[in-house]
């Protein structure tokens, strides 16, 4: 094992060597069939980003299973090259996930596969995830799973380029706060202020996550309440994605999900050279997508990217991590690429060569920071691997691996948790998360700047 040149506060190599056999018995215990769920309680079904991370954690251990599992999460991939972001396991018995397949009805609209689903979409950080997990283990199997998974992973980007640009502009919009993947973040409490529906709601249901992790830790039964209000409207709608601005209660242009866009197009480029496909088309779409962040979603008085709410046609005001994705553009000018490093040096942020914190998912000095609640505060680490990755590819290999240090302290001191308090690492939600485990593998085997 490399576990790169830089000590960490947990020292010595045995007890990385230690941290390593743990990423891989939490990965194996999740390991089902041909995927990886994100948690045996909270989450027993496949997850969309969830796989993207935890294939890149696969590749430096048993890279079959990387190709395994982002195969499995292809195949539910819709007739409209949307990509479920879940995909339920039919083996699980009802309840074993809230909201289960009764509530999606997937197998009601046209095109969609044998397997129920969800109609949502998260984050495509899949080419990305696919690139650097084949650049891990380069070998023929991999090239081979490569050239099978580029014309999916073209028709997803598609997908969101005809379908989800709502505002015609060049940015794919979401449709509800959980294809962001930080469902509850401060910046969605704007946009889901304007969602009609009464926490009263809940009393009809039961929720899974609150059997299974603090209630205090998780969203509140109004934020679910407006959650399932959401769905009820798109698939109401057959999932169908025109006239989506005439009516539908969510529609904002989030900095993260559109930066994992820009980056599917770099990563494909990359992907096509490899397998003998063209990849200028994928660059040129890679500097447009680009272009339209910094033109809709960059805001030069906070020097920071901030979310655009469609339906008000205003940038939201909480300073969140969201913003800092940015930093995944290889092409992301240098004006708004210093500025993203100086808010993430700040005190919101704390980012540094020695980090005396983990990194927050919200600004900290907010007044309404919560620590210990889901994605309005705590520290998780594919946020925090997402960063590093930009600031790699930025040119800040020092604040890189202050990230990287901070993160594997986080699992040295905790274990593979969900996420983390953001001032003492005590780990919260799920005590054996797939991405966790997956990303700490990565973190584990220090590579060069991309
Ligand atoms: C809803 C699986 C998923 C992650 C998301 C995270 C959480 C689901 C939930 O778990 O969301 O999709 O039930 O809270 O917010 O990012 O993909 O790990």
């Amino acid at each position: 094992m490399t576990a790169g040149a830089v000590p960490t506060r947990t020292g010595g190599s045995t007890e990385l060597a230690g941290l390593r056999r743990l990423a891989v018995a939490t990965l194996d215990a999740n390991w089902e069939h041909d995927h990886t769920v994100p948690s045996r309680t909270l989450y027993p079904h496949q997850w969309s980003w969830d796989s993207a991370f935890i294939a890149l954690g696969w590749a430096h251990v048993r890279p079959e299973r990387a190709w395994q599992e982002l195969a499995s999460l292809f195949r539910a991939q819709w007739a409209d090259g949307r990509v479920p972001h879940i995909v339920f396991n039919p083996a699980l018995r009802v309840g074993a996930y809230f909201p289960g397949p009764q509530l999606w009805r997937s197998a009601d609209v046209e095109g969609t596969p044998a397997v129920d689903t969800s109609g949502l979409v998260q984050p495509p950080v899949h080419a990305l995830a696919a690139l650097l997990a084949y650049r891990r283990a380069p070998d023929p199997a991999g090239l081979a799973a490569l050239r099978r998974l580029y014309p999916a992973l073209v028709a997803q980007q598609r997908y969101l380029a005809e379908r989800r640009d709502v505002a015609g502009n060049g940015l794919v919009c979401v449709v509800h706060p959980w294809e962001s993947g930080l469902d509850n973040s401060p910046a969605w409490d704007e946009p889901m202020a304007a969602v009609d529906a009464e926490a009263a709601v809940m009393r009809a249901y039961r929720r899974h996550d609150t059997a299974h992790a603090d209630a205090a830790h998780r969203p509140t039964d109004l934020d679910y309440a407006r959650y399932l209000a959401i769905v009820a409207a798109y698939r109401d709608h057959g999932y169908a994605d025109r006239d989506l601005a005439d009516g539908h209660p969510f529609l904002v242009e989030c900095p993260l999900f559109n930066a994992a866009f820009g980056a599917a197009e770099h990563a494909l480029a990359e992907i096509a050279a490899l397998t003998g496909a063209d990849p200028a088309a994928h660059r040129a779409r890679a500097d447009r997508v680009t272009e339209a962040l910094v033109r809709r979603l960059y805001d030069p008085r906070t020097g920071t990217f901030q979310p655009r709410d469609l339906r008000t046609d205003r940038l939201v005001g909480a300073r969140t991590v969201l913003g800092l994705a940015p930093l995944i553009l290889p092409g992301l000018p240098a004006r708004q690429a210093d500025a993203l490093v100086a808010e993430a040096r700040s005190p919101r942020f704390g980012v540094a060569r020695w980090m005396d914190r983990p990194l927050p998912t919200y600004d900290r000095t907010a007044p309404d920071f919560e620590p210990l609640r889901y994605w309005r505060g705590p520290s998780w680490l594919n946020i925090g691997w997402l960063v590093r990755h930009g600031l790699l590819t930025h040119g800040h290999p020092e604040l890189a691996s202050g990230l990287r240090r901070s993160m594997i302290d986080l699992v040295a001191g905790a274990g593979c948790h969900e996420y983390f308090h953001p001032d003492t690492g005590v780990g919260l939600g799920s005590p054996a998360f797939g991405w966790t485990a997956a990303l700490l593998l990565d973190l584990l085997v220090d590579e060069p700047a991309p």
